[in-house]
């Protein structure tokens, strides 16, 4: 399909300054939403949510429908690709996700990479119901984990706060690993390509775990795999931009932004705008990174913390969007005075 060339976002995306700047929000639907829990509890579990297209597509519009970002991202998750490979996977109220662990050589030998797009179907009819209900203005977002990200949780089975296992295993046994994070580049691919052709116009990559990765690691297994996806995708896709989003990065963004060839980069809550600005904003289309915490804040906090993010990037290519997601404890008034300050804002 092709994209729409118009849209503020898009735009953004291939290197325009816009004033007011476009806006979207990592996880903008969600647990902050009372439509969302209304909607949550007509589904078993959260894997049913996501395979379900009617519930997906509708889930990725209630926040488009009550703020108007410029940007749907599709309802998802980054889990759904190592589900679709075979890992079983649930999700537990507090505690997030649980899968069965890949260990070695055996559990890499038990994913079963030709059967994702049969399995990820509902995904797919989602983006095209998605695409279908969408105004003209609107860009919808497609996205997958990338393979670091999603593979420290088939390594681990859920969230980690050392990531003993899967950096030991990335350190002990780089080929055995390489092998883990080679399919999933190619299942990667197949899944954003999909996408795509389903009518995402945009896709981000989110690499929530790049930032625990020292050098040379970050290059191998961060940068490597992302420049190969990118470089898969530009070849089918060329018109449609790509987001990176490796939180954490630090020092690490400015390599990550030239060697892995994407079109936007997702800065963390952490990266200095003016850094940002003089280093990396010449680059790549700058997303971000408003703190989360300040939605909850809101009042006077929230209003300075918007304008300055404005003044200091919006005079470049910029994407207004939050360091990570946004939290369940946000009141949804507090989004509904963002979106009413980023429309009256000016870029300096
Ligand atoms: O209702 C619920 O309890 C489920 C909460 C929830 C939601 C709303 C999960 C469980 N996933 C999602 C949706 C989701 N996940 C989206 C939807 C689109 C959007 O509005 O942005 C996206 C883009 C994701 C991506 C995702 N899933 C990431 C990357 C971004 C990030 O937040 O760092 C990660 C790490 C996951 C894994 C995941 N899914 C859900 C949980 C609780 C977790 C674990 C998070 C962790 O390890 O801290």
């Amino acid at each position: 399909m092709p994209i729409g060339q118009n849209k503020p976002l898009v735009r953004a995306l291939a290197g325009e300054s816009i004033t007011p700047p476009p806006w979207w929000l990592m996880r903008q639907a969600g647990r902050y939403l009372p439509e969302y829990r209304a909607t949550r509890v007509k589904a078993n579990d959260f894997v049913e949510m996501c395979l379900t297209p009617a519930i997906a597509a509708e889930l990725t519009l209630q926040p488009v429908r009550r703020y108007r970002m410029d940007g749907a991202i599709l309802f998802s998750d980054i889990l759904m690709l190592p589900y679709a490979l075979g890992q079983a996977l649930t999700f537990r109220e507090r505690e997030g996700p649980i899968l069965e662990p890949i260990e070695n050589h055996a559990g890499i030998g038990r994913l079963k990479l030709g059967q994702i797009m049969s399995h990820l179907e509902p995904v797919f009819d989602a983006v095209r119901r998605v695409a279908e209900a969408l105004d003209t203005r609107t860009t919808l977002i497609g996205f997958a984990g990338s393979p670091w990200t999603v593979a420290t949780y088939m390594v681990e089975g859920r969230t980690s706060r050392e990531f003993r296992q899967v950096k030991s295993w990335a350190y002990r046994d780089a080929k055995g690993f390489g092998a883990l994070i080679d399919l999933l580049v190619e299942g990667t691919v197949d899944f954003l390509a999909a996408q795509m052709a389903a009518g995402a116009e945009v896709v981000q990559l989110f690499d929530s775990w790049a930032g625990i990765l020292p050098e040379p690691a970050f290059g191998r297994w961060v940068i490597e795999p992302t420049r190969r996806i990118v470089a898969a995708l530009k070849r089918r896709f060329p018109d449609h931009p790509i987001i990176g989003f490796p939180r954490g990065a630090g020092l690490l963004y400015e390599r990550y932004i030239t060697e892995t060839g994407i079109d936007g980069v997702g800065l963390d809550t952490m990266v200095p705008a003016g850094y940002a600005r003089a280093q990396l904003q010449q680059l790549a289309t700058i997303q971000g990174n408003l703190d989360p915490v300040l939605l909850i804040a809101g009042g006077a906090a929230l209003e300075t913390a918007v304008k300055e993010l404005c003044r200091m990037l919006g005079g470049g290519p910029f994407v207004f969007n939050l360091g990570h997601g946004v939290l369940p404890e946000t009141p949804p008034e507090n989004v509904e005075t963002l979106a009413t300050l980023l429309a009256g804002s000016n870029a300096a």
